[in-house]
């Protein structure tokens, strides 16, 4: 079996058709037939200053909306980063092999640092990609599922595992990105040359999966397009259409030239119709079922803390052979 491993940020009260199309939808998929961990990664939150209120509230909420979208706890090992001290202390072992102009070199580090300046920059967001090999590298993850923007970091978990390996001894398996091409990026709704981002400057062109039908519909039919009449997939001159094709293929499982023939002879309005229709009907019953974990806190607490356990058992071994490598002298931190 092939164990898999990823993440996502509790940034914000809502997933997004883009966060569930670009990885979530693979991450329900990968619970077969391999061995899967899921982390929603609070610590990472911390990069971006948050209300402790709302950093709970969103951490659950995640929770509750992975397990409505498909995860199932019997099936995957779904647990919070916080909940395991591994991640922070096997982050400061790369945080000690990883290069200084490495790390400067990470374009999300770049825009993100670039977009509020160096002394309004936290130190937590260069180091994000050290810890983010950790969350990787604990588990002997072979595949990582992500979005296409994370390529670079998954690359650069790979250069880390490989340059321990070779200095230190075997210790870590080399992981693999995947990504899925067609629903890799799905853009923003107001801006199609743009991904949807939960840090867009409008929420307009966002569709969160938690919002409802009513307020979907009317984001879909506003969506921008071009000027011209044809559904037709054409990313460069046709980006609006391209981005709507692609989700609505995504969701029905229609492909896109089934549904470009579907279209032929009707306007872009019938056309947002029937992707406003089938965002809907996908996601309503997702939103009762994901309002109904949150209902019952303390067992879904109690869900995450046992995925936890499991995952411990696995992280701490693996912590345990990177100190070893190291020549830290043992203490007893570690599980017999
Ligand atoms: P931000 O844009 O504020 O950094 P985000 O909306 O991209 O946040 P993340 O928590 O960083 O959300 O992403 C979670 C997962 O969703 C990642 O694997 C990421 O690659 C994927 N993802 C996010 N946005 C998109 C998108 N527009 N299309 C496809 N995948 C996406
Ligand atoms: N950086 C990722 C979130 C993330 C992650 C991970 C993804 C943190 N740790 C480990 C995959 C594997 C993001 O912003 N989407």
């Amino acid at each position: 079996m092939k164990r898999i491993l990823s993440g996502i940020q509790p940034t914000a009260e809502s997933l997004h058709l883009g966060n569930y199309l670009g990885a979530v939808k693979q991450w329900v998929e990968l619970q077969e037939g391999n061995d899967a961990f899921y982390c929603i990664v609070d610590l990472h939150a911390l990069t971006i200053e948050t209300e402790p209120a709302a950093l709970r509230r969103r951490t659950l909420a995640s929770a509750a909306q992975l397990i409505a979208l498909g995860l199932d706890p019997k099936r995957c090992t779904l647990f919070i980063q916080s909940h395991l001290s591994e991640h922070n202390q096997l982050g400061w072992i790369f945080e000690c092999i990883t290069g200084f102009g490495e790390a400067s070199r990470m374009t999300q580090f770049k825009d993100k640092s670039q977009k509020s300046g160096a002394d309004r920059t936290v130190v937590g967001l260069f180091t994000y990609p050290m810890l983010q090999a950790a969350d990787i590298l604990l588990y002997q993850a072979n595949k990582v599922p992500v979005g296409e923007d994370q390529r670079q970091h998954i690359e650069l978990t790979r250069d880390l595992a490989q340059r321990f390996n070779s200095k230190y001894g075997d210790t870590f398996t080399v992981p693999e990105a995947h990504i899925m091409k067609a629903s890799a990026k799905i853009n923003d709704l107001q801006d199609p040359t743009a991904k949807m981002s939960k840090s867009a400057a409008s929420n307009a062109g966002v569709i969160d999966i938690l919002d409802s039908a009513d307020v979907n519909a009317k984001k879909i039919k506003s969506a921008v397009t071009d000027t011209g009449k044809e559904v037709k997939f054409d990313e460069k001159s046709k980006p609006g259409i391209s981005n709507l094709l692609t989700i609505h293929s995504s969701l029905s499982g229609k492909s896109i030239a089934e549904l470009e023939n579907e279209f032929i002879g009707k306007g872009y309005g019938d056309f947002k119709s029937a992707v406003a229709e089938v965002v809907t009907e996908y996601f309503a019953p997702v939103k009762v079922k994901a309002e109904e974990l949150l209902k019952d806190e303390v067992g879904l607490i109690e869900i995450l803390r046992e995925g936890a356990e499991k995952a411990r058992v696995v992280a701490n071994r693996t912590l345990k052979s990177t100190y070893d490598a190291l020549g830290l002298v043992p203490g007893k931190q570690f599980l017999p």
